[in-house]
């Protein structure tokens, strides 16, 4: 017998989740779809739409060893389903089939695409798979979400597509929504088209699709072998005596570093605005990775320049030298605003390491785990 597909109105035990209508006198929840959930953004995301009262549904990839540790506080066993306000499912965006039947199953009011193949320098390593998941992988999503729409009526549904200043590349800042792209890694320029799908998508089916142009962003969750996080995992270590070095490329390249969690508000913001459009997300101040450095051993009473070495496989084919943004259309039009500043970030980021060395420590010295298996 042929499994049937699920018809297009969810038939989830809970109530709550009924797309027509409401619940006895509460009006119905939004529902948003995020792709990349277990990615930093995706965990800040779901906790602050989970906090304005949304149903919210992740879209998880298959692997062979758990992917969830970063949204595990915020699960809860779907069999509890008044209380499961995060449901997941398992699809990928290289495969368009699994995208167009989530979107037929849930029924989201806002798509928030931010799956990707996040890292500029492996991009160089695969390039091809970058492309497919980057590029056409935001393609086959927008491509699903116009069939949706013209199959549903359905043309409420709103998306949001996580654009990067890598777009800006080359281009000297400060870079605003009119600078020019000149993308620098096989990441940037999937990127760039991903950015250009999507403003086709708006202008040639009405779509309300968004593109957030958003400068780094980082927090305690991001990404081990990103710089920032690679840095302060190393702070906390050296300080508690579980490693003495750390190695690292290019220390005179320019950052506008923000918080992850003040960046999705702003990714929420757009979506909730009349019309849609294309905005620049960023502090508007920028550092370098010394001063990073600096900064972060500093603050532990440490000497960054007794422990850091230079490895030249950390450089990259080319380079993204300065990255500043220019957010006044974000802070005009949106009413946005970062709340946490350089200094803040990098120190709230030294402090979980710490207390993350901390507890390494014990597993290392109870015989758990080896001091020099680093991260
Ligand atoms: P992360 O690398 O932390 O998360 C990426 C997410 O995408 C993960 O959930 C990952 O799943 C998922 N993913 C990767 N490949 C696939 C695939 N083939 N199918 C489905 N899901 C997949 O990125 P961030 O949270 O930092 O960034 C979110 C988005 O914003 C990304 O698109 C990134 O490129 C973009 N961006 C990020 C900036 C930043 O500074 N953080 C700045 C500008 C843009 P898994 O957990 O299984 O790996
Ligand atoms: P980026 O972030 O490339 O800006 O992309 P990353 O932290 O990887 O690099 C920032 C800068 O630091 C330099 N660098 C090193 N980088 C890494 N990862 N490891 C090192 O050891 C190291 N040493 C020096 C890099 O050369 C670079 O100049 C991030 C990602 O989140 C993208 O997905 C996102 O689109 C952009 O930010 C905006």
């Amino acid at each position: 017998t042929i499994k049937q597909i699920p018809p297009f109105v969810s038939k989830s035990p809970n109530p709550n989740w009924q797309q027509n209508g409401s619940t006895g006198n509460s009006p119905r929840s939004k529902i948003a779809l995020i792709t990349g959930i277990t990615g930093q953004d995706g965990s800040y995301l779901t906790e602050l739409l989970i906090s304005k009262n949304y149903e919210v549904h992740g879209l998880i990839r298959r692997s062979s060893s758990f992917n969830t540790q970063r949204i595990n506080h915020i699960y809860i066993d779907p069999h509890n389903t008044y209380r499961a306000k995060m449901k997941l499912h398992y699809a990928d965006l290289s495969d368009a089939s699994s995208l167009r039947r989530w979107l037929d199953i849930i029924l989201p009011d806002e798509i928030y695409n931010l799956a990707a193949q996040s890292h500029v320098a492996v991009s160089f390593e695969i390039p091809d798979y970058t492309a497919d998941v980057v590029a056409t992988g935001a393609l086959r999503l927008l491509e699903a979400l116009r069939s949706h729409i013209s199959a549903t009526g359905r043309s409420h549904v709103k998306y949001y597509q996580a654009g990067s200043s890598e777009m800006f590349g080359s281009t000297p800042p400060p870079q605003s929504e009119s600078t020019p792209f000149h993308p620098r890694s096989p990441y940037a320029v999937s990127k760039c088209s991903a950015h250009w799908y999507t403003v086709n998508y708006r202008e040639a089916y009405e779509i309300f699709a968004c593109n957030g142009i958003l400068f780094n962003h980082e927090s305690p969750r991001r990404g081990e072998n990103f710089v920032t996080r690679k840095i302060t995992r190393a702070v906390g270590r050296i300080k508690i005596g579980l490693q003495s070095k750390v190695f690292l490329g290019n220390l005179q390249a320019s950052r506008d570093w923000g918080f992850a969690g003040d960046y999705v508000e702003a990714m929420w913001m757009m979506l909730q605005q009349e019309k849609p459009d294309d905005y620049v997300v960023a502090t508007e101040d920028s550092h370098t990775v010394e001063e990073f450095l600096e900064v972060a051993f500093r603050y532990v009473g440490l000497n960054w320049k007794e422990h850091v070495e230079i490895d030249k496989r950390y450089f990259r084919p080319t380079e993204v030298d300065n990255l500043k943004g220019d957010a006044s259309k974000a802070k005009k039009v949106l009413g946005w605003k970062p709340k946490v500043g350089f200094e803040q970030l990098v120190k709230m980021m030294v402090d979980e390491d710490v207390g993350l060395a901390k507890r390494e420590k014990v597993l290392v010295d109870a015989g758990y785990i080896d001091a020099q298996q680093q991260p």
